[in-house]
């Protein structure tokens, strides 16, 4: 079996992992890399479907054990038809969000029990681990900024109950997913880098490429030096 490369970005809405996914991927493919990109919740008509149940305003009443479960349905189906067959067929894989979000959202934002989690991350993901994620970290109030001018109206579930502050045990939610993304990166430190995205993208991207250039060549062992896609 061929075994490709899994690049992961994480991090709070707003900190750029979108636009980043989509300069990696176009700068990967110039450079005459095979890549995939793939996006979660999503990226499968039945996880399309799943992700219109979770983020869309209307659907508040959602609770936390169906949420979790809703992402690890919508993540198993990424898994099983975007990411393993790629991966297998020795592809670069970027994926915008995984299950790192879950931890960080369901598990410190939700308090979901972590055993709880981790059963229904390892659930979905079966052995697929990425080589690489790229946490993009951001300020929370200039993310939420960002993101909230850029949402389609429909997509504000999460985004609605943030700017309302929830507090549990004395803490805001979106306090706590930033705290457990530290608490992640801390305990992967091998896999995860940590990147200010506070910055300009132009910044972000140079960082980004640098990280890339290094893992890239040691992965197929040989120098790669990335040209910049614009
Ligand atoms: N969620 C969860 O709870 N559990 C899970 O397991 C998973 C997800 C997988 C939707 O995710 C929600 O699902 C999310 C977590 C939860 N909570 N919320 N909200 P999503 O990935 O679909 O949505 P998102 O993370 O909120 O995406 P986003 O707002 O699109 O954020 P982004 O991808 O990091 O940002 P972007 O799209 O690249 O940029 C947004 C705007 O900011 C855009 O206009 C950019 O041009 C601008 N931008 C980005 N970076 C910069 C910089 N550096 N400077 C200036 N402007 C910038």
């Amino acid at each position: 079996m061929k075994e490709g490369f899994f690049i992961t970005l994480e991090g709070f809405e707003g900190s750029g992992k979108t636009t980043l996914a989509k300069i990696i991927y176009k700068t990967l493919l110039k450079n005459g890399l095979n890549t995939v990109l793939a996006k979660e919740p999503g990226g499968t008509v039945i996880g399309d479907k799943i992700r219109k149940i979770l983020l869309e305003r209307g659907n508040e009443g959602l609770g936390y054990k169906a949420e979790l479960l809703l992402f690890t349905a919508s993540r198993a189906e990424n898994v099983r038809i975007n990411i393993k067959p790629s991966l297998e067929k020795g592809l670069i894989v970027i994926c915008d969000r995984y299950f790192d979000s879950t931890t960080a959202y369901q598990g410190f934002g939700r308090g979901i029990d972590m055993s709880v989690i981790d059963y229904f991350n390892n659930f979905a993901v079966e052995d697929i681990i990425p080589n690489l994620t790229l946490f993009l970290d951001v300020d929370t109030e200039i993310g939420l900024k960002r993101a909230t001018m850029f949402h389609k109206n429909l997509e504000l579930r999460f985004e609605d109950e943030f700017i309302q502050k929830k507090e549990v045990n004395g803490k805001l939610f979106l306090e706590r997913v930033r705290d457990g993304y530290y608490q992640i990166a801390r305990q992967n430190p091998e896999r995860i880098k940590i990147i200010d995205a506070n910055r300009d993208i132009s910044m972000l991207t140079e960082d980004i490429i640098e990280i890339l250039n290094l893992k890239l060549s040691e992965k197929f062992k040989r120098d790669i030096i990335l040209k910049l896609h614009n």
